[in-house]
Formats: structure tokens, C-alpha cells, sequence
């Protein structure tokens, strides 16, 4: 084993101790106890403290499921059962999850660990967990009706096989997937190279997160699992913006950021004042002479993909989808374009009716963020995150590099906003303005048209409201 930086010590004095909790003398010979997280919190790395020495990961909003070792086998303990996600503060969801949460914890094993994982299925219908890219024996892929019977509820299935190699994982059911996966049902599987690896860097910071998507009504708390592309939450971890952590480092640090795509679209995740590599895919590490730099990776669905670069820009990097209703949350959607709609007319005549009636969007929908619009119980604003200059107007799936001279090697803590250097920042110009150059003519073509109009038509058409009738 090479001589691996442990800058983790500190955290790992945390999570060292709730492993330990979970070796008492009675589990010996039993089951592991399950060990169940509450909270919504980024939760520290967990130092191995016992099996072969890694650099662990973070898990966004989420943690890393404590094993023992058993005769030299590493033991986890997955419990299939209904949660509560807080998804952002004040909103809650019913989901589906693994010992507590949704996703369920990151596993993290070293290549050539002996892996088994007990599975309890505590949910009302039967499930079974498929170990998405593993090599393994054909009747541990979890496959229900094809490679196993399903774990009926009450039951418990073991799962054993050898992490063969190392990269990039996710598990989640192979059991009514339609449902069990819009409920919220998968987790982060991550198999560290057992000792150098010549595709495999190390890294300072190397954060995990799953992409996945909700349909839930506002003021309701249930996901609808008939929707196939309609979803109107997107989130990272079962998390949306402004409830997703920000990604914290130390000016310099080499980082490495991990996602896997189980929603049912593409998901183009672009990272603001760096340029990436993507180093690795869901078949593993990439050939060196493979990689190049951009600032955006397109992440298909049942996709893996990790990127690294160094954090040289001190700042606070917007990090995020780019598909734009992709960082949006509920009513997103079904919303007429009103933008250069003069209402005023017609509002003077509602508001005789209805004193309370308000135009929304007509000069685009910044308006939104800024008013505060009475929405139903248990539903997030449409776009949120108040930011040092005021809203970010976004919701869904964003979140914030933060790089920072001054963090502390292990510390994983926001840093709070990044304060600019004096002159460093857009600013209003209050001088007079010259002409603006601006183009005027309609332009020509590759040829003539053939029937050109009398008289220049604008098109003015309002879209439609809502999805329904297309
Ligand atoms: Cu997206």
C-alpha cells in the first residue's frame, strides 16, 4: 500500500466512532445493525477503520454506510424502507430510501474487497438492489425474476461478491423499478483502486451525488410515479437548490466530482471558472490520450461519470445543469410565456372581480423570485437562494464551488460568501452611452425566397398553457 495522505483525521474521529458502535458482540453472529441516518446534513468522509486504507469521499447531503468485517469479508446492512426527505428546508417528501434516507448511503469498498451486503425489504410490496456496472456472478445482479427471486416484505437477501474493479457505481432496485425508482429508491457505490493506480489520481476532495427527479403537486408530498418526462423537481441527492450543500475546497486542491443519472433524461452539468477532465465513465477510468478539457458534460441517463480539476479561482462557482428547467422547482411549468404582454388593461378590469389577482411574467419571471407569491403547504418556491447580491433565481439542480484560500485541509464547512477583491466585480456605468452598434436589417439567405410578403408580419402567438395537449 502506498503512503496515502490522511488529511482527514479530524472528521474521521466522528464517523471512526459510529463505525465502532456498529461491531457490538451480539451483531457478531447476526445481522450487522443497520445503521439508519436522520438527517439531511453532508455528512463527514468515513475513515476506514478497518479492510485497506482509501481517501474516502463526500457524499452531498448524504453519508457512507459503516460496514465490519467479518472473517475478512466487509459487511453492509441496506434497509428497503419508506422516509422522510426533507428535499430543501421547509419541504418535505414521502419517499422510498435505504436506512433513512433518499438516496440511500454511499457504499465504499476497495477493489478486491470480499463484499456482502444484507438487503431487508421493510417496504409494503417486494424489491430486489441491482449493483449498476459491477462484475459479478450472474445470480447476485439482482435482476428480480431473472437472476433471483424478489425479497418479498419482512425478508432479508444477501448479496456477496468480490468489487473487482475499481470506479464509479450505483445500486438501485431491479424490482417494479417504475416505481421504486420514482420513489426515490438508489444509492452511490464507489470502489477505490486498492493501491496506485496508473487511470486513477489522487485527489484532495472528492465529492459523490446522484441526479434524480420527482414529480410532486404542490402542497402534496407523494411523488407521482406514472410521470415519464414531466417531472417538476430536479434534484441532486433527492435535494433541490437552495437546499443542495455547496462543494467546499482549499484554493488548489485537486478535486474530483462523481455523478450518476438516474432520471429519465440527459443532464449537461456545466462548472463555472474551471475546465475539467473527465477522467472516468461508468466502464471505468479513461485512457489518459482520451481526455479533454470542457466545461460541460452531457451525463445520459443510467450514466456514470467523474470529472476532475484543480480549484485554481478563489471564488463562488455556480455549478449546475444546464438544461434551464432543469434548475427550476414546481411551477416551472404550465406557465404561459407573458413576456412583452401588456396586461394592464386586462388587470384593471380582473381586479374589479378579484382584489388579490396579480399579472406575473410579463417582463420575464425575475419578477417571481422577488415577490412573495402565497403558495399551498409544502412546496418550494419556483426559484430560490437569496445570494450576497440578492435571489439567484434558481432552484433545482445548482449548487455552489467554493474555493477559498484560507479552508482548512479536512474541513468540509461553508466558508460563507467569497469576498471579492475591491474592483473585481461587474458594476454599474453611470457615464453616458455612445450609440450602440445594432444590427438592423433582416438579413439575406442562402437564396431568394420565393414568395416574400407584402407587408413585414411579426409573429405574435401566446404558447399554450401547460403540457397536456402535446
Ligand atoms: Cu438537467
Amino acid at each position: 500500500m502506498n503512503n496515502r495522505r490522511n488529511f482527514l483525521t479530524g472528521a474521521g474521529a466522528i464517523t471512526g466512532a459510529i463505525a465502532a458502535a456498529t461491531v457490538s458482540k451480539v451483531a457478531m453472529a447476526a445481522l450487522p445493525e443497520p445503521m439508519i441516518q436522520g438527517k439531511p446534513d453532508t455528512m463527514p468522509p468515513l475513515v476506514p477503520n478497518s479492510g485497506r486504507p482509501y481517501n474516502p469521499v463526500v457524499t452531498l447531503n448524504g453519508w457512507s454506510l459503516p460496514w465490519r468485517m467479518n472473517s475478512g469479508v466487509k459487511e453492509f446492512h441496506l434497509v428497503a424502507e419508506p422516509v422522510v426527505r426533507e428535499m430543501a428546508p421547509g419541504f418535505k417528501a414521502h419517499l422510498w430510501g435505504y436506512n433513512g434516507q433518499s438516496p440511500g448511503p454511499t457504499i465504499e469498498v476497495v477493489e478486491g474487497d470480499h463484499v456482502r451486503i444484507f438487503v431487508t425489504n421493510k417496504l409494503p410490496e417486494h424489491t430486489s438492489i441491482h449493483w449498476h456496472g459491477q462484475r459479478l456472478p450472474n445470480g447476485m445482479d439482482g435482476v428480480n425474476g431473472l437472476t433471483q427471486k424478489a425479497i418479498d416484505p419482512g425478508k432479508t437477501f444477501v448479496y456477496e461478491f468480490v468489487a473487482r474493479r475499481p470506479g464509479t457505481f450505483m445500486y438501485h432496485p431491479h424490482a417494479d423499478e417504475m416505481t421504486q425508482m420514482a420513489m426515490g429508491m438508489m444509492g452511490f457505490w464507489v470502489t477505490h483502486p486498492k493501491g496506485r493506480h496508473p487511470l486513477i489520481d489522487e485527489v484532495d476532495r472528492d465529492f459523490v451525488f446522484l441526479l434524480n427527479a420527482y414529480d410532486i403537486e404542490p402542497g402534496s408530498y407523494t411523488p407521482k410515479i406514472m410521470t415519464m418526462l414531466d417531472f417538476n423537481l430536479w434534484s441532486w441527492n433527492s435535494r433541490i437548490f437552495p437546499g443542495i450543500d455547496s462543494l467546499n475546497v482549499r484554493l488548489g486542491d485537486k478535486v474530483r466530482i462523481r455523478m450518476g443519472n438516474l432520471t429519465m433524461t440527459n443532464h449537461p452539468m456545466h462548472l463555472h471558472g474551471h475546465e475539467f477532465v473527465v477522467t472516468g465513465t461508468d466502464g471505468g477510468p479513461t485512457p489518459k490520450s482520451t481526455r479533454w478539457h470542457e466545461v460541460t458534460t452531457d451525463i445520459a441517463v443510467g450514466q456514470m461519470r467523474q470529472v476532475e480539476f484543480i480549484a485554481n479561482e478563489e471564488g463562488d462557482w455556480a455549478f449546475h445543469c444546464h438544461k434551464s428547467h432543469h434548475t427550476m422547482n414546481a411551477m416551472g411549468h404550465d406557465v404561459p410565456t407573458m413576456i412583452g404582454v401588456d396586461h394592464r388593461q386586462v388587470v384593471r378590469q380582473i381586479t374589479n372581480l378579484v382584489p388579490d389577482y396579480m399579472v406575473m411574467g410579463e417582463r420575464g419571471m425575475a419578477d417571481m423570485a422577488e415577490m412573495e407569491m402565497p403558495l399551498p403547504d409544502n412546496t418550494i418556491p419556483m426559484m430560490t437562494g437569496e445570494g450576497p447580491f440578492g435571489s439567484v433565481e434558481m432552484g433545482g439542480m445548482f449548487s455552489v464551488l467554493k474555493v477559498r484560500r484560507d479552508q482548512k485541509r479536512g474541513d468540509y464547512g461553508n466558508p460563507g460568501w467569497f469576498k471579492h477583491p475591491a474592483g473585481t466585480v461587474a458594476y454599474e456605468f453611470t457615464g453616458s452611452l455612445p450609440q450602440p452598434a445594432r444590427a438592423s436589417k433582416a438579413g439575406a439567405g442562402a437564396m431568394p425566397a420565393k414568395a416574400i410578403p407584402k407587408k413585414d408580419v411579426e409573429v405574435r402567438i401566446r404558447k399554450p398553457n401547460g403540457h397536456k395537449d402535446h
